[in-house]
């Protein structure tokens, strides 16, 4: 089928006028100015935002946020892949991006025990590092990363997901290997390396209340130890029944107690259906695709686009009744087709949890979210 050239001509446009700044006579309203007095509204920006840039995607992202976090290439298995060499290419585009757009750069993550690679545990093939081997490892990556972004990454998710669901820290090779206080390194040397960037302990599943107090103890505890915590980061990967907004209102305020503020870190809200044995947002989970399991491969019906406009109007009410200890609310991802969900617990399906879709349009739940910004309480 060919289109008409007029035809091509008008979709062009009306793309323009969905995405970009004010043009024509209804300006698509933008996120980061409806909100500025109250946090900062980020994006998650893909790998291949960054190494192969869109000019729509570059023109959304500058319109409609004020700050950005990589998604993937600042992961330890991305930018130091092996000992003695680090990949800073793309890292580096980012943060000139970031630069040339005004955006608050978010640096993640530092400590994870995902995407980390063998060799980071290890001081040969198959043979266990000792503490002090790891130690150094971990000082050296920091310095190195996070000192090379110095003043220009305004803020670093520490360390990532070191907790389990109830509260207790995660068996991780850091844990095992250099012992409960990992996270005190872990915190001292991002300090060391960029004395003015913000630091956060960052981690999925936060309204369940043992993760909460479980944050909590470990917040208290790097404190005690003399770290700095300038914020607790709630993943906020949601689902359309779960959690409740009460879950998600009485972990911002303990964990706003514990740390000063909360930034909100990789939100989104899936609606495809939920495989049943997959819970939270650990990466290394997985479910066979079926076809029951990927119901909307052709578009999300007006009913569910109403309802998913509904929940995240509903966190963002929260949200902004919170807006004096809540720092940043990031949304995991551009739009819908560059969503962790189309791949993630189940491969191939077609995700619509964010609020822009698969061609940049906004949708029902982005006036949602922008009507909001200015509700009377
Ligand atoms: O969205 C990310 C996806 O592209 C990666 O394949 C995956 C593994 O690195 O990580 C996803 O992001 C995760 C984030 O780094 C930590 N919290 C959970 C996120 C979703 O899995």
């Amino acid at each position: 089928m060919t289109h008409h050239p007029v035809t091509t001509a008008l979709a062009v446009l009306s793309a323009l006028v969905a995405c970009g700044p004010a043009i024509g006579d209804e300006p698509v309203g933008s996120l980061a100015k409806a909100f500025a007095g109250k946090y900062r509204i980020g994006v998650a920006i893909s790998t291949g935002l960054v190494t192969n840039p869109r000019p729509a995607a570059d023109a959304l992202i500058r319109h409609q946020f004020n700050s950005a976090t990589p998604e993937n290439l600042l992961k330890w298995e991305n930018v130091h892949p092996d000992k003695d060499r680090y990949d800073f290419g793309p890292a580096d585009r980012f943060v000139a991006f970031g630069k040339e757009n005004d955006l608050f750069l978010v640096g993640h993550t530092l400590v994870w025990h995902s995407q980390t690679p063998a060799w980071v545990f290890e001081s040969a093939p198959g043979v266990p590092a000792t503490r002090e081997q790891l130690l150094t490892t971990m000082r050296d990556h920091i310095y190195n990363v996070a000192g090379r972004y110095a003043g220009q990454i305004g803020g670093w998710d520490v360390v990532n997901e070191a907790l389990n669901d109830d509260g207790t820290l995660r068996d991780s090779p850091w844990r095992r290997i250099i012992g409960d206080d990992y996270l005190e390194f872990a915190f001292k040397y991002a300090q060391e390396a960029d004395p003015a960037a913000e630091l956060y302990y960052n981690d999925y599943s936060m309204h369940l209340a043992a993760k909460r107090d479980g944050a909590v103890r470990l917040v208290d505890k790097l404190k005690q130890a003399g770290c700095r915590v300038d914020a607790i980061g709630m993943q906020s990967h949601y689902g359309m029944g779960h959690p409740q907004a009460s879950e998600v209102e009485a972990s911002i305020e303990a964990l706003a107690e514990a740390a000063g503020k909360v930034a909100i870190t990789e939100l989104d809200i899936n609606v495809l259906p939920w495989p049943s044995n997959i819970a939270g947002a650990d990466v290394g989970q997985s479910a066979a695709a079926s076809p029951r399991l990927n119901p909307y491969r052709d578009g999300l019906p007006a009913a569910k686009q109403a309802e998913l406009a509904e929940r995240y109007a509903m966190f963002f009410r929260l949200y902004n009744h919170h807006a004096d200890v809540i720092d940043r609310v990031t949304f995991w991802g551009l739009d819908d087709g560059r969503s962790w969900h189309n791949g993630w617990p189940v491969r191939g399906r077609t995700a619509h949890s964010l609020l822009f879709d698969r061609s940049l349009a906004p949708k029902p739940a982005f006036d949602a979210v922008l009507r909001t910004a200015t509700e009377t309480p």
